[in-house]
């Protein structure tokens, strides 16, 4: 069992941080894309499960649990605090809507928090609510997230400039964006479709690995 502080040590190392949902995994079992990333090394994935039951939520909580254990993968959970807790993750990852980052570490101490953050007002109350780190997004316009309009890059270089704890950039970003995102200061780069959507996910997930080193 791994303290907090290794957690988050093994967080801030994090390059390529790939983010699981069923909706976006061209029929695909998540166990099937997640075999492929831990294969090629992943260090860290989230699940995200918006459309299905907690029941449904947890048992596949348990099953990443179980091979994330083994190839010595973070593992967060989207949004629910509670399937975190139960399904003994190493984060959980809320949204502006979710449980506060502060309510969460006063009854989950061992749990990394992420907190989604889309101006930097909201990064900075992140940071002074507890949260561990912050993901900026979405970055682009994408399918994934319809509803919030894209930040750009210009944000991240003004929330590296603010915020002391680490973050992570997300929303429409493909392989070809990864330079500009990193002359801007990102260091880690968290995807959902360019990996889970592509044809061949170990092949991408490499390839993605080898540009943010
Ligand atoms: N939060 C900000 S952007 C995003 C979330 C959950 C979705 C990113 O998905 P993709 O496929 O990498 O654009
Ligand atoms: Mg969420």
């Amino acid at each position: 069992m791994q303290t907090k502080t290794q957690k988050l040590n093994l967080f801030k190392k994090v390059g390529l941080y790939p983010v699981l949902c069923p909706e976006f995994a061209r029929e695909r079992s998540l166990i099937f894309i997640l075999n492929e990333i831990a294969g090629s090394g992943a260090e860290i994935v989230q699940l995200r499960m918006k459309n299905n039951s907690s029941k449904e939520f947890f048992k596949t909580a348990e099953k990443f649990r179980e091979i994330t254990s083994k190839h010595n993968i973070l593992l967060i959970i989207n949004d629910r605090a509670d399937i975190a807790m139960a399904c003994k993750a190493d984060g959980v990852h809320l949204g502006q809507d979710d449980l506060p980052p502060e309510t969460v570490a006063k009854f989950a101490k061992k749990l990394i928090i992420g907190v989604s953050t889309h101006s930097p007002e909201e990064a900075l109350q992140a940071e002074k609510n507890g949260a561990d780190y912050i993901n900026i997004g979405p970055i682009f316009s994408t399918n994934t997230k319809k509803n919030a309009s894209p930040v750009g890059i210009e944000m991240v270089e003004k929330v590296k400039n603010i915020v002391n704890i680490p973050f992570s950039v997300m929303g429409g970003i493909k392989t070809a964006h990864i330079p500009d995102l990193i002359r801007a200061g990102a260091m880690r780069i968290a995807m959902i479709t360019e990996i889970s959507e592509a044809e061949n996910i170990r092949e991408k997930f490499s390839e993605l690995q080898k540009k943010i080193r």
